[in-house]
């Protein structure tokens, strides 16, 4: 048939279906990954140019990973059993972006393939035909995920003279974060830093880990440090967003082997407002957005008690950080607490992965898709308790869940198999994908109604002025969904265990 009669056909369908580079499928007991090597990976199929009344629809099933696309038409009239009614007037928060954490672990498993395969992984979650996540997070010095423990400092020396940024940096961060710049262009990826351990002559235990607290002389020395490592950074091209006050200051209360800095309530407020601060505002980087808290959700209420109650202290704040650590006993209510009286302060995930405490005993289930589950669980009742993004801890681990010098496995999205130098895309991956990739940096949350408590909905307008709504199918049943928006309504197809995203053109 020569090619304008299969136009003609086509235009005769409601739906059609658009290719890109298929997941090369591997099916596993608890799900199934999409595998990656040197000259293939799975690729988003590109967004088309969608007039009135059209849609896109992108589907990621647990059978069917990757990111399926289809097209069709909305109608005046569309009927099926479940029903989701969009109300654009109605809108919430604005989103900020969604992303993950350049560790040194992330950057060492990246090592670890050839460079054909980095460059396929890199894209993956930053290049046009991937995820595009616009967000980073960069640890300031080592972390649990780190192969030892280092600072930028760790000889005595209160002037900081000796500070410099490590082999870690030069290896493992920085030529990645330059690829994340070059793929996402320099205005759609966002920095924050977080810190760990300070040096350990600075602190009152002379451990990275532990029962530890920066002893009360070097408050000071301390957040200079944090101009130190602006400075350093923005030598190497990498400009920061915002920087958060500590990465869980509860771990040194409560003497964890995750390095740390213990900071209580009282003596956080003493750091942010005498000390961080001032040091910030006073500085070059006067417009780095400072995030308080990056700590669990359970103890948001002390956030609120403590810190947000004093006016000072609350005007140096930008935003709150919160770990999902604790989802699973704390409901998404506890973020309502994190609502200022004094200030507007944004709310952002700041840290995810499933560890220890609810992994049953398997730290890289290869291919869970409930663990993708808990992913977009968690999402959702971030985002509709006007949460502003969500970033995901190590982008990428090794098949063991490390390297991790504390031995703190855990799992990630994407994991490398250095035996075949290939990579696994898990179902998290997809997961994050579907809000990275559709709900695009100052898209606006706005009303959507179901009636099927089984599946999860959540809608926004983006800035094309396109809406997206993403449903997750939480069941085993196939059912037709019809999408109301304004008055025009389209019936789609979720597969079992699936998330999907329809984007509608008004
Ligand atoms: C890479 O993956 C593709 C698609 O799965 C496969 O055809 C090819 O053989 C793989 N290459 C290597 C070197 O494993
Ligand atoms: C939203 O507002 C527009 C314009 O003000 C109005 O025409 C429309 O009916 C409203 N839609 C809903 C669902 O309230
Ligand atoms: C900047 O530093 C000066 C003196 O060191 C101090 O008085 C002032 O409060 C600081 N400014 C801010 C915005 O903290
Ligand atoms: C993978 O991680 C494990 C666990 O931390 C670590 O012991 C191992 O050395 C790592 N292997 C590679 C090849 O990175
Ligand atoms: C890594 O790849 C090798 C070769 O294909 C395979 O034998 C091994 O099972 C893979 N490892 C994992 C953890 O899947
Ligand atoms: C839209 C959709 O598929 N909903 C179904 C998901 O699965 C549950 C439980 O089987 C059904 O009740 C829903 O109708």
């Amino acid at each position: 048939m020569n090619p304008s009669n299969l136009v003609v056909i086509l235009s005769f369908l409601s739906t059609s279906v658009l290719a890109a580079d298929n997941c090369d499928f591997r099916l596993t007991s608890s799900g199934g990954y999409c595998i990656c090597n040197s000259t293939y990976c799975d690729t988003v199929p590109p967004l088309v140019d969608l007039k009135s009344g059209e849609y896109q629809f992108y589907s990621t099933s647990k059978t069917n990973l990757g990111f399926g696309s289809v097209t069709g038409k909305f109608s005046v009239n569309s009927f099926s059993e479940v029903t989701v009614t969009i109300n654009i007037n109605n809108t919430h928060q604005r989103i900020f972006g969604f992303g993950g954490a350049f560790t040194d672990a992330t950057g060492i498993n990246i090592k670890r393939l050839p460079e054909k395969a980095q460059e396929l992984l890199l894209e993956a979650y930053f290049g046009e035909n991937g995820i595009q996540y616009s967000i980073g997070r960069v640890p300031i010095g080592g972390t649990d995920f780190s192969t030892k423990g280092y600072t930028y400092c760790d000889t005595e020396d209160e002037t900081l003279a000796a500070f410099a940024l490590q082999p870690e940096d030069n290896d493992y961060k920085i030529p990645f974060l330059k690829k994340a710049i070059q793929l996402r262009g320099q205005e759609n990826i966002k920095f924050f830093a977080s810190a760990w351990s300070a040096p350990i002559w600075m602190k009152t235990n002379d451990e990275y880990n532990g029962f530890g607290k920066i002893k009360d002389e070097y408050y000071a020395t301390w957040a200079y440090y944090y101009l130190k490592f602006f400075d350093a950074y923005k030598e190497q091209g990498i400009d920061f967003w915002a920087v958060t006050t500590q990465n869980e200051p509860i771990n040194g209360l409560i003497g964890t082997s995750v390095q740390n800095n213990g900071f209580s309530y009282d003596e956080m407020k003493i750091w942010i407002k005498d000390y961080l601060g001032p040091t910030i505002r006073n500085s070059t980087y006067s417009d780095i957005k400072i995030i308080a808290h990056d700590d669990q959700r359970f103890l948001i209420p002390l956030l609120n008690n403590y810190i947000l109650s004093d006016e000072e202290t609350v005007n140096y704040i930008d935003g709150i950080g919160v770990h999902w650590y604790t989802d699973f006993i704390i409901p998404p209510e506890f973020l309502i607490y994190a609502s200022s009286q004094y200030k507007d302060l944004f709310v952002l995930s700041t840290e995810a992965c499933i560890d220890s405490v609810t992994n049953q005993g398997v730290v890289v289930d290869f291919g869970s898709w409930h663990r993708g589950e808990r992913y977009l669980d968690d999402i959702m009742d971030d985002l509709s308790y006007d949460v502003i993004g969500w970033v995901d801890w190590n982008m990428v681990l090794n098949e063991t869940g490390g390297p991790t010098w504390i031995s703190n496995e855990v799992d990630s999205p994407i994991i490398v198999n250095g035996t075949d130098e290939s990579f696994y895309k898990q179902p998290m991956f997809y997961a994050i994908g579907h809000f990275s990739k559709f709900v695009v940096p100052n898209s606006i949350r706005v009303d959507a109604d179901i009636d099927d408590t089984d599946v999860r909905v959540l809608a926004f307008v983006r800035p094309d002025e396109k809406i997206a709504v993403v449903l997750w199918n939480k069941s085993s049943d196939k059912k037709e969904v019809t999408v109301n928006i304004l008055d025009k309504s389209g019936t789609v197809t979720l597969d079992p265990l699936s998330i999907n995203t329809l984007l509608y053109a008004k």
